[in-house]
């Protein structure tokens, strides 16, 4: 492809960008109390613009018995729920793309302390997405080793469990927590505005150690924080460009309680992922990238990608995140959040999003017909 014709796209790329985003508000709004279904559906389910809503959920009696370390522990012995599954994984960063090279990836760094590595089975170099060890542990000794708040930034590399969340995303509410899914309901504008039952519903228990990296759902989220607080970054769907979709080797971490490292076991020979490698936007988590510049955003048309929104969601608060947006998240100190996934419209701007990523691909040079998973096989993609 001729360099102009390339150095064209490019710009007719920022163009689409810059226009599309002309038509978003300039942050996320609060709202203080929840839409009606009607405006709900109206206005932001139309513009399929986030925004958040104070106490749209009210009457959930876990806004009460989940608040404290002390009273969910309680709540959830006495509904018989003792154990839990919790994803594990070096510096929390379960479903992660990291980096490897001649057999061994770079983790992150915490203060002066040297760079951790992970030896990687099965893969010299390139992108490995990485999932989390899954482990059934206590309730009380999971909750237990969750921070209140008040210790950011250290490090945990040595205890595996600190690295802990539960994260499975798997409609765990009303799986493993079905003796206790009456302590939520759901957010009626959200019930309402789709018109169906939620798909999933997935209860998230966590502290700072651990963070959820760049990507995007096939799903309308209605996101509610129960404690804690928890920070979105946002970036509408005409930003693929900046995002750095890469396709990676399937791997997963694995504890080797011998040695007391991590390592990764890559599986070269199952379908790829496409994930984002971009690795900023984030506060008091380390970095894994180590500054690696291919794990920054990409520019277009020589500019910079525009600013992430950033969204604090409080305890009592509900953020309705539109599908496909990309999104990367954090919390601050023990944090529960309930979110409701509903089915999303496939229409036009659905194949539309997939026409423009794709010709932006085409562009780089990658091919983009085999591999990767698609929205088909798994919702939690590109
Ligand atoms: O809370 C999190 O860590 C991630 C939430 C998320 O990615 C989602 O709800 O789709």
């Amino acid at each position: 492809m001729p360099d102009d014709a390339f150095s064209r796209t490019q710009h007719i790329l920022r163009t689409y960008v810059n226009d599309t985003r002309a038509f978003l508000p300039s942050a996320v709004r609060l709202e203080q109390s929840a839409p009606s279904p009607l405006a709900f559906a109206r206005g932001h389910l139309r513009a399929r613009s986030p925004f958040v809503c104070a106490n749209a959920t009210p009457e959930w009696r876990a806004h009460v018995e989940w608040r404290t370390k002390t009273s969910f522990i309680a709540r959830c012995l006495s509904r018989g729920i003792e154990r839990i599954d919790v994803n594990v994984a070096p510096f929390g960063r379960g479903d992660a793309a990291v980096l490897c090279a001649d057999g061994v990836a770079s983790l992150g760094a915490v203060g002066d302390e040297a760079r951790q590595i992970a030896r990687v089975r099965d893969l010299d170099r390139g992108f490995a997405f990485v999932e989390p060890e899954r482990r059934n542990v206590r309730v009380e000794q999971f909750v237990h080793s969750l921070s209140d708040g008040k210790e950011e930034g250290k490090g945990k590399m040595d205890v595996s469990l600190e690295a802990a969340y539960a994260s499975t995303q798997n409609d765990n509410a009303r799986r493993e927590f079905a003796a206790m899914v009456g302590d939520i309901g759901e957010v009626s504008f959200a019930r309402e505005g789709f018109g169906c039952d939620a798909d999933a519903v997935n209860i998230w228990i966590g502290d700072e150690t651990s963070s959820t990296t760049w990507h995007r759902d096939f799903y309308e989220n209605v996101y509610t924080v129960v404690t804690g607080m928890k920070i979105f970054w946002l970036r509408p769907p005409c930003d693929y460009a900046f995002m750095r979709y890469e396709k990676c080797v399937r791997g997963k971490f694995e504890w080797e309680e011998s040695t007391k490292t991590w390592a990764i076991r890559a599986a070269p020979h199952e379908s790829a992922v496409e994930w984002s490698v971009v690795d900023v936007d984030s506060e008091g988590v380390p970095s894994i990238s180590g500054g690696d510049d291919s794990m920054t955003y990409a520019t277009v048309a020589g500019e910079p990608a525009p600013p992430a929104f950033r969204v604090e969601v409080r305890a009592g608060e509900t953020l309705y995140l539109p599908a496909m947006w990309y999104h990367r998240v954090q919390q601050r100190g023990f944090t529960i959040a309930v979110n409701h996934w509903y089915d999303m419209a496939f229409d036009d701007r659905f194949t539309s999003a997939n026409f423009v990523n794709a010709i932006y691909d085409e562009f780089k040079g990658r091919d983009n017909d085999d591999g990767g998973d698609d929205a088909g096989s798994d919702r939690r993609s590109k």
